[in-house]
C-alpha cells in the first residue's frame, strides 16, 4: 500500500540546474574575481559530482590539485555566496515547477498521502523553491525534508533516502521515489524504492539503472507524458491512481 511519496528536488520538482545553480555558481566565481566559467557542457560533466561544495572542489582539483587540497575554507565561502545568489534567482522567478509537479503534490496532500523530500541540495534552497512556487504553506505538506549535508554520503549513495525512510518510520515497500537522474535513481533503488524518473534537461542522455518508469515528465490531463513503464512504451498523465497502480508492480518485478 502506497503511503508516501519521496521527491527529489533539482531536476525533478523544477529545472533548477541551468537557470538556477549553474548561473549562481558562475556569478559567485565572478564576484570572487576567479576566471572560472562553467559552460553548459562543462556543467553537464560536473553534475556527476553531486553537491555544490563537492562540485567546486572537484573542479578546482582538476585545475590545481595542490591549491584545492588546501582550499576547503574558500570552497565553503564560495558555496555560501552561491547559495545566496541562487535564492535571489529563485525569488526573481527564474525557475518554475515542471509539468504535473504541483498537480501531483496537491493531489497527494488532499488524499492524505504523506510526502517527503530527499535531495542533495542545501536545505535553504528547498525552502526557497517551495516558497516561491507553492507558497509558504507548502512546507507543511512535506513531513520530512532530507537535504544537503545531513548525511555524509550524497547520492548516488542511498543514505539520504534511508534517512528519510527512518524519519517517516516507513519501509521502502510503502513508498515511491520521484527522481530525474541516474545518480538519484541509483540512490533511491539502493534504498529499495520503486522509482519513477522524469528526465530533466541535463539527464536526457543518461543511462539509467532499471527503474519502474523512465518518463519525459509527469504530464498533465491535457498533455501526455511519454516514456517507458516497466520497459514498455507508455503515454499519459501520472496521478495518484497511476502511482498506486504501478508501485506494487515494482515489488513483483524485484
Ligand atoms: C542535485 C545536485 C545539487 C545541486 C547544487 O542533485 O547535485 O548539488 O546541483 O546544490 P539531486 P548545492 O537532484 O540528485 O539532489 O549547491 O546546494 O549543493
Ligand atoms: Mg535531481
Amino acid at each position: 500500500m502506497l503511503q508516501a511519496l519521496i521527491w527529489d528536488v533539482d531536476g525533478t520538482l523544477a529545472e533548477t540546474e541551468e537557470a538556477g545553480h549553474r548561473e549562481a555558481f558562475n556569478r559567485a566565481f565572478a564576484e570572487a574575481g576567479l576566471p572560472w566559467v562553467w559552460s553548459h557542457d562543462t556543467y553537464r560533466r560536473l553534475l556527476a559530482v553531486t553537491g555544490g561544495k563537492e562540485r567546486i572542489s572537484a573542479w578546482w582539483h582538476e585545475l590545481d590539485p595542490q591549491a584545492a587540497a588546501a582550499g576547503a575554507a574558500t570552497v565553503r565561502r564560495l558555496h555560501a555566496r552561491k547559495t545566496e545568489l541562487y535564492g535571489e534567482l529563485l525569488r526573481q522567478g527564474a525557475v518554475p515547477l515542471r509539468p504535473g509537479v504541483e498537480r501531483l503534490i496537491r493531489e497527494a496532500h488532499r488524499a492524505g498521502v504523506r510526502q517527503a523530500i530527499a535531495t542533495t541540495t542545501t536545505p535553504e534552497n528547498v525552502t526557497t523553491l517551495l516558497d516561491v512556487t507553492l507558497g509558504p504553506q507548502a512546507h507543511g505538506w512535506f513531513e520530512v525534508i532530507g537535504a544537503g549535508d545531513i548525511v555524509a554520503a550524497k547520492k548516488p549513495a542511498p543514505d539520504i533516502y534511508l534517512w528519510v525512510l527512518q524519519r517517516l518510520n516507513l519501509g521502502a515497500a510503502q513508498c515511491m521515489a520521484l527522481e530525474d537522474s541516474a545518480a538519484g535513481a541509483r540512490a533511491a533503488l539502493a534504498a529499495g524504492l520503486a522509482t519513477v524518473v522524469t528526465r530533466s534537461a541535463y539527464t536526457q542522455h543518461e543511462s539509467l539503472p532499471q527503474v519502474l518508469a523512465d518518463l519525459s515528465d509527469l504530464g498533465e490531463p491535457d498533455r501526455d507524458a511519454q516514456g517507458l513503464v516497466q520497459g514498455r512504451a507508455w503515454a499519459g498523465c501520472v496521478d495518484l491512481a497511476w502511482l498506486k497502480r504501478w508501485q506494487p508492480e515494482w515489488k513483483k518485478a524485484c
